[in-house]
């Protein structure tokens, strides 16, 4: 189990204050889960060339960890100590590497929403791709079955109910990164915004 944040005397990133429990926060509506045609894609410059399509089976047979972390929403709450189950983000590049000369992921959820992070982000020892949250399967309106979490960065990098990881050689923005978010969102250097890049 990696702990790093959720200590509950931790300073805070500048800006933000504690809630209590999460408020559940997403743009549009929450999609139903289609468990026949569920897959999470990852293409882009992966080392082999292939797009990998991982159905709920595969999915769960890459091993499991548990990471306890603080999650920071630009809004400027931060819910403590969560306790997040999955797959690491860096169990996923090793099953399934990028090309040399990747740099970025797009990040893909349904409907279209998309984040970009490094590819530094994505192998961070905090970053899980999420089934579980305090022990409970998500419901589904946390991202269930599957959403990605980036503790270090601010938390619409992370998106809920998880369909796609694109490999990138450069940056590129996302949904909330081209609407005036900060490409970078790392919540201790208070990157909220793009004029701040
Ligand atoms: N697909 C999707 N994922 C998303 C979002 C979204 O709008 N769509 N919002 C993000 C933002 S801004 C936050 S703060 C967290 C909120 O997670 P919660 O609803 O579980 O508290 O989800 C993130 N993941
Ligand atoms: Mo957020």
């Amino acid at each position: 189990m990696t702990d790093v944040g959720g200590q509950p005397d931790a300073a805070l990133p500048p800006g933000q204050r504690l809630a209590e429990s999460m408020p559940i926060t997403h743009y549009g509506p929450v999609p139903r889960y289609r468990p026949d045609s569920w897959r999470l894609t990852v293409n882009g410059s992966t080392g082999d060339g292939a797009d990998h399509h991982l159905d709920a089976e595969a999915f769960a047979a890459l091993p499991r960890d548990e990471v306890v972390a603080d999650m920071h929403c630009v809004k400027r709450w931060t819910v403590r100590g969560i306790v997040w189950g999955g797959v690491l983000g860096k169990t996923l590049l090793d099953a399934i590497p990028p090309a040399p000369g990747t740099t970025h992921v797009m990040t893909w959820a349904e409907y279209g929403y998309s984040a970009t992070v490094r590819v530094e982000d994505l192998a961070s020892e905090q970053t899980v791709l999420a089934t579980h949250v305090n022990g409970l399967p998500l419901r589904p309106e946390q991202g269930f079955p599957l959403r990605l979490i980036l503790p270090h960065l601010y938390a619409w990098k992370g998106p809920k109910w998880l369909r796609g990881l694109e490999y990138l050689r450069g940056p590129r923005r996302g949904f909330w990164e081209e609407r005036g978010y900060h490409v970078l969102g790392d919540p201790w250097q208070e990157q909220r915004y793009s004029y701040l890049e």
